[in-house]
């Protein structure tokens, strides 16, 4: 069977996680990720390893014919590629900081001034969709420090927990855009290849899907069933069976991450005890 060919990050923010993804899967890699390509003993892929820089490139240009790389990465090269399906992971903005002591009044601030980034694509798009004219001064690390060594009035960036603006006395002023992983895909795959991607999405979804709910399993008085029930309708509806101890009963259902803690509280506030939540491996729905 012919290979889909998948881009990923030989090392950095999104080269683990990437990894896991095809492990959760069920898709083992046959030599490390040490070599520059790898391959499956259990599924038709191979891997490329590569800089993230350069995935959307080598999608583009039918090298590899997918590839797991962020969204600010796949804005800024702009080719003609798909975003296939977004992954959740290494979630980032990518915004504009200045420093902390200037009043800043809005965007217009920027007119006139300089900035300093590794993403001027993304950038001079933002600057001109809103009216702005300001002079973009691309430099590829360390942008930070840009406005404390007098290279530039302001920085736009990638920002995640903040830290790191604040650390260098700036201030985040605007939200870009907002990026995290995701699939990346070429037009044009042969039908083989089109149903491998198939396949493998499918088990990524899957993977998602159970990341994304919890198993729970608790005691219920019967005469608060109905009601408990209610709160955790399940993947169709809850399974009950009756305690040995006359009056209670087990109720088992799948309960989605988000609305996790408030159902919990409202499920104890009606008489439930013992809930035991439990993760959920695989979910085909
Ligand atoms: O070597 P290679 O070119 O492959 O890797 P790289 O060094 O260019 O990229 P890498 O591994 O640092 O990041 C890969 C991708 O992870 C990025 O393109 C983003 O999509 C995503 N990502 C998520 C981040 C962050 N979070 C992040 N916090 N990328 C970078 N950062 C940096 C940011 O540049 C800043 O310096 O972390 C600092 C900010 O973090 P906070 O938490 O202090 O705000
Ligand atoms: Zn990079």
């Amino acid at each position: 069977m012919e290979k889909l060919k998948i881009a990923i990050q030989k090392s950095g923010r999104l080269s683990e996680k990437s990894m896991k993804l095809f492990e959760e899967c069920g898709i083992s890699m046959n030599n490390g990720k040490r070599k520059l390509v790898a391959t499956s003993p259990d599924f038709p892929v191979e891997w490329l390893f590569l800089r993230d820089d350069d995935i959307p490139q080598y999608v583009y240009d039918g090298v590899a014919d997918i590839g797991i790389v962020g969204e600010n990465e796949v804005a800024e090269k702009d080719y003609n590629i798909n975003i296939v399906e977004k992954l959740g992971f290494a979630r980032c903005r990518m915004s504009l900081a200045v420093p902390k002591e200037y009043e800043y009044s809005g965007i217009d601030w920027f007119d006139g001034k300089k900035v300093a980034t590794s993403y001027p694509r993304i950038l001079e798009n933002y600057f001109s969709e809103k009216g702005v004219r300001a002079e973009i001064h691309q430099i590829s690390g360390s942008v930070e420090i840009s406005p404390a060594i007098g290279l530039a009035d302001g920085i736009f960036d990638i920002v995640s927990s903040g830290s790191t603006l604040i650390s260098n006395g700036l201030k985040e002023v605007e939200t870009v855009m907002n990026s995290e992983a995701v699939i990346i895909g070429r037009e044009g795959l042969n039908e083989a290849k089109q149903a491998v991607l198939e396949k493998l999405l499918f088990r990524i979804n899957a993977a998602q899907k159970s990341r994304k709910n919890k198993y729970v399993v608790l005691n219920a008085p019967n005469n608060r069933l109905d009601e408990i029930i209610e709160m955790i309708p399940g993947m169709k509806s809850p399974t009950v069976m009756s305690l040995a101890d006359e009056g209670w009963s087990s109720v088992h259902s799948v309960l989605k991450e988000d609305e996790f803690w408030e159902v919990i509280d409202a499920l104890k506030s009606k008489g439930a005890q013992g809930i035991l939540v439990i993760p959920v491996e695989k979910m085909i729905v």
